[in-house]
């Protein structure tokens, strides 16, 4: 009965800890400040009570640090299942060559791009051959060049606006004897890039171009790459998709080209029913929701080379547990076909702490790449490449 009632008030002062802890301090510290300032009675009587609460918070969450400290569990890399193996101990954004043999992965955000040979796990370093300001997105061309997304400026002091609102589209020659050539176009987040031809597409909102479109504007652009005398440049530039000509409210983020005609573009309704996958029919503009569920997270990622399946992440596991959100997240495969049929792919959220994110699936349709991150890791950092054997997993489950 006793330990019943320490767990219990153990839980009690956690959650007091963590949800107003940070708060009373930032409301302390300018009371003790003022403390030369005149004082009024209700003054006083209100720095007296945030003293109180200070005292008191402070003694409840010392009291359940030594009752329980707040576990990060075992990891999920330390009981991977027969069809999962793991790449790198760094890494994001993983992306499939499209031979399938080797990925390239953002070492970290702002930081180099890497090749690893799948086979080998040999890792080759793409952008050490001239000086950057890191970069957020590394993904292959259908020529085997590759797309980059990184700023031209970066202040350690203040980092997220280089991925927020500065972040440009690059193109590196695959040769890796020259520096990339910049397109002139901002990118906000992931561009799409096709597997067959030289098109990409790309969203930019109000951070980017605040001159052009109002907060909480998005806009989708698609075009080609045509290279003249061997450098590179954007034609046939056009708008896709302005968030202001849907009926509901969103953000938007290019995710793929839907194989294996490409003449439909999927990407993330950020915001709208807690995220959706929507899809965009590049020629008539008719736009389908594919995830259609509310309250659940689903953002898609990769795209299966038959069109018929995208990967999501989705926190509709956690949502069972009582959480929900970004953070929470699985890997899931999300069927395109109208049905909102959805199949777990991951289990990583089982172990507390952790999340599985941003997977890809190679050209031939065996392989999924992923990454491990931990809850409160912003979205898109990634603490290591996973392959998932998609054959494996399968014949396991049969
Ligand atoms: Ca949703």
């Amino acid at each position: 009965m006793v330990s019943r009632m320490v767990q219990i008030l153990s839980w009690v002062g956690q959650w007091l800890y963590r949800r107003h802890l940070a708060g009373c301090i930032a409301g302390i510290l300018p009371a003790i400040g003022e403390r030369d300032a005149p004082h009024t009675a209700a003054g006083t009587a209100a720095v007296r009570l945030r003293i109180l609460m200070f005292v008191v918070l402070l003694g409840a969450s010392g009291f359940c640090f030594s009752e329980e400290k707040p576990k990060e569990g075992p990891s999920p890399a330390d009981n991977l299942p027969p069809h999962i193996t793991r790449l790198t101990y760094f890494g994001e954004r993983a992306d499939f060559s499209h031979d399938g043999k080797r990925i390239i992965l953002v070492e970290k955000t702002f930081g180099d791009a890497y090749e690893v040979e799948i086979a080998t796990r040999i890792i080759r370093p793409m952008t050490h051959h001239y000086f950057h300001e890191g970069y957020t997105r590394a993904l292959y061309l259908a020529n085997g060049d590759i797309l980059l997304s990184g700023s031209k400026t970066f202040n350690a002091d203040n980092p997220w606006v280089s991925r927020n609102d500065t972040a440009e589209l690059w193109i590196l020659d695959k040769s890796l004897t020259k520096p990339p050539v910049r397109l002139g176009e901002k990118c906000s987040e992931g561009p799409a890039v096709s597997r067959k031809n030289m098109r990409i597409a790309w969203t930019v909102d109000h951070g980017d171009y605040p001159d052009r479109m109002p907060q909480g504007v998005s806009q989708m652009w698609i075009a080609d790459i045509e290279y003249e005398n061997g450098t590179p440049k954007l034609i046939n530039k056009k708008l896709i998709l302005d968030s202001r000509d849907l009926p509901f409210k969103c953000g938007l983020e290019t995710q793929n080209f839907r194989p294996p005609d490409e003449k439909e573009l999927i990407f993330s309704a950020y915001g709208y029913q807690d995220t959706d996958v929507i899809g965009i029919d590049l020629e008539t503009k008719k736009v389908v929701n594919y995830s259609e569920a509310p309250d659940q997270y689903d953002e898609p990622e990769g795209i299966f080379p038959d069109g018929k399946w995208t990967l999501v992440e989705s926190d509709r596991a956690a949502r069972e547990k009582g959480l929900k959100g970004s953070q929470y997240i699985d890997i899931w495969k999300l069927r395109l076909d109208g049905s909102r049929y959805i199949e777990r792919v991951t289990y990583f959220s089982d172990y507390p702490g952790y999340k599985a994110s941003n997977p890809v699936v190679s050209d031939d349709g065996r392989f999924t790449a992923f990454q491990m991150a931990k809850v409160a890791d912003p979205a898109g950092v990634g603490r290591g490449i996973f392959i998932y054997d998609l054959d494996n997993a399968t014949k396991a489950s049969r």
